[in-house]
């Protein structure tokens, strides 16, 4: 039942005692992996550029943790964040990645490249922890000022506890650091919602982007999503952007902040470092078509 429930539920599997203690025994090993991976610094953490389509430049960064298993290959956070829950290791997973991206992005900030970090805070991080402490003590050892910090919520996690989530959006908020919903429009996408917290920017969920260009519905509620974040005085940001036909369609639509493959995909510090360098960003081919579309207009 738990790896059924673990692989995204809804669905049957078959019991039989062989089964059960061989998956017994891969996730304890699994489990004493990820400890010793988060303990000894071995997970990494990569970096995907959100270019202003209007500046033609990198402008925000998200941090998107990786884990580069002995055998099992790169995993993606889906891979290993439930696991990471179900043992207690969310609170320390987070923190970490919060403070190499704080790291990334203040060294960044020191060669006058003011790029700000968007950083993804589970559920469970956000409410069930010290959240407050833990990202004040991030950010005076990292020294990157909070207006640097962008951190990405659910709504899934804001719903599931309304008045302590408020208590705890409305902190950072006095802080300083910006607050995005991410996944927008797949969730409960309440108004309320948006009303009532002090949200900055929302991104648009990529299942809406993906076929944005072949079906209305999805280009209408894009549309919706870009009006109603315009006209409540929030940042728009549409995530999933793989296409310059696409890209083309969000600039109509007045939606410049855009982040996806179509530029780049997550990549190491490094990469970064030399994306910014450049002059022009002119060897992102993708920047260079949306130059000339923009120019166009
Ligand atoms: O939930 P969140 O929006 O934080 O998820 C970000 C994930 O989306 C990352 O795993 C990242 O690799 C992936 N991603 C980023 N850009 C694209 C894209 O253009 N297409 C697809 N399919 N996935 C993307
Ligand atoms: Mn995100």
């Amino acid at each position: 039942m738990h790896r059924i429930k673990n692989e995204g539920g809804n669905s049957f599997g078959f019991y039989s005692m062989e089964s059960s203690v061989a998956w017994t025994r891969d996730r304890l090993k699994l489990e004493k992996e990820l400890r010793i991976a988060l303990n000894s610094g071995h997970l990494q953490v990569l970096y995907q550029p959100i270019v202003d389509v209007y500046q033609q430049n990198i402008v925000r960064m998200e941090a998107l943790v990786r884990w580069p298993h002995p055998t099992r290959g790169y995993l993606s956070p889906s891979e290993f964040i439930p696991l990471a829950e179900s043992i207690g290791l969310m609170e320390q997973l987070g923190k970490e990645v919060l403070k190499i991206a704080c790291l990334a992005a203040h060294k960044l900030i020191q060669i006058g490249k003011p790029i700000h970090v968007s950083v993804n805070v589970h559920p469970h991080q956000l409410l069930h922890g010290n959240f407050l402490p833990a990202l004040s003590r991030v950010l005076t050892e990292t020294g990157l000022p909070a207006t640097s910090l962008i951190l990405e919520i659910t709504e899934s996690a804001v719903v599931s506890d309304m008045a302590r989530a408020s208590v705890i959006l409305q902190q950072i908020n006095t802080l300083g650091a910006l607050i995005a919903l991410d996944d927008f429009g797949t969730g409960y996408s309440s108004l309320t919602l948006l009303r009532e917290l002090p949200i900055d920017i929302l991104k648009i969920d990529k299942s809406f982007i993906r076929a944005l260009d072949q079906n209305i519905n999805d280009l209408t509620i894009t549309q919706a999503i870009i009006g109603l974040g315009v006209n409540l005085g929030l940042m728009i940001v549409a995530e999933g952007v793989e296409s310059d036909r696409q890209a083309r369609i969000l600039l109509e639509n007045h939606c410049h902040l855009q982040q996806g493959y179509f530029f780049s995909r997550p990549v190491p510090y490094e990469s970064i470092l030399q994306l910014v360098n450049e002059a022009d960003l002119s060897n992102l081919a993708s920047i260079k078509q949306l130059c000339a579309i923009v120019n166009l207009k």
